[in-house]
């Protein structure tokens, strides 16, 4: 294989449409732990039930990055191999990917790996492997496809809508004071992924179609202009419908995919949160 596209599963695509010719794609899993049961982060694991489990379970739940040896895997099977990894300010599966790239380069030092720290998660790493997607089908090189690259994923970004931050406070994701404004009742929280890849509150909600707006005015004051727009969601289709229908009207987003999300962001996003990753 002369390409790979690699993704962790903070990112919720499980197959890219319209692979590059000579091009293979992989999800690399994240494992979530809840008591003493463990599920990775797969295809096939039911995310509803998930959710499920986490809202019964009254213990200490968490989370796990794949090993280097996920990323070697995936790196020794192609000439040219990219990572998209979940932010390396909350995650360890960057420093995993890093390390996999040493021990492969060590091996095979012919072999090209860009690692990209996403500073982010789901929807903005799904925008990021179609951008890869597109830079080999149109034949660049590895160092051109780096450097174009790199100009890309300056203009994406990412909002969240989440009603709860409980896994993301008890993971020690967020500080405690963030989690004490989500913990009031019927608040939603409308944030961004920041630039040093953590997460930023705009603003504090009440109600849902509030929460719409929020996003919608983040998005606008971003200087966007008909980028794509794709959204995740953790067990909440209709609301994933009903925003993209406001983007669509509000912004003329001209393309917007809607997806289920990973368990991984089901399981930080909580039920019914929602990721908007979107192009500038
Ligand atoms: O290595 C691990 O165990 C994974 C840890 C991941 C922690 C953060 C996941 C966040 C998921 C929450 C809303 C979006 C936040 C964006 C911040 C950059 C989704």
């Amino acid at each position: 294989m002369k390409w790979k596209i690699a993704v962790d599963s903070g990112c919720e695509l499980r197959k890219l449409n319209g692979l590059a010719l000579d091009t293979g794609f992989t999800n690399v899993p994240l494992k979530i732990i809840i008591g003493d049961e463990d599920f990775t982060d797969t295809e096939d694991l039911n995310t509803a039930m998930l959710l499920q489990k986490i809202s019964e379970y009254k213990g200490a739940s968490s989370t796990a990055c794949p090993s280097p040896d996920a990323w070697y895997n995936e790196f020794v099977e192609a000439d040219f191999s990219v990572a998209i990894t979940i932010t390396g300010s909350l995650s360890g599966s960057y420093n995993s990917a890093m390390v996999a790239k040493d021990m492969v380069l060590e091996e095979y030092p012919d072999k090209k790996i860009l690692i990209v720290n996403s500073l982010s998660t789901g929807p903005e790493m799904t925008l990021c492997a179609y951008k890869i997607n597109e830079l080999i089908n149109e034949g660049n090189n590895f160092d051109d496809l780096c450097e174009k690259f790199a100009e890309y994923n300056k203009n994406s970004h990412l909002l969240f809508l989440l009603k709860s931050f409980d896994n993301l406070a008890k993971t020690g994701r967020v500080s405690k004071a963030v989690a004490k404004i989500a913990g009031v009742m019927h608040i939603q929280i409308v944030g961004k992924a920041s630039d040093e890849g953590t997460l930023e509150i705009l603003q504090k909600c009440r109600g849902t179609a509030k929460s719409y707006d929020a996003i919608i005015e983040g998005i606008k004051n971003s200087n966007y202009k008909n980028g794509k727009i794709a959204i995740c969601h953790a067990q909440n289709e209709n609301g994933a419908k009903i925003l993209k229908q406001k983007l669509m009207d509000e912004l003329g987003a001209k393309l917007v995919s809607i997806l289920p999300a990973s368990g991984l962001c089901c399981f930080y996003a909580e039920e019914g949160g929602l990721l908007v990753g979107y192009e500038a």
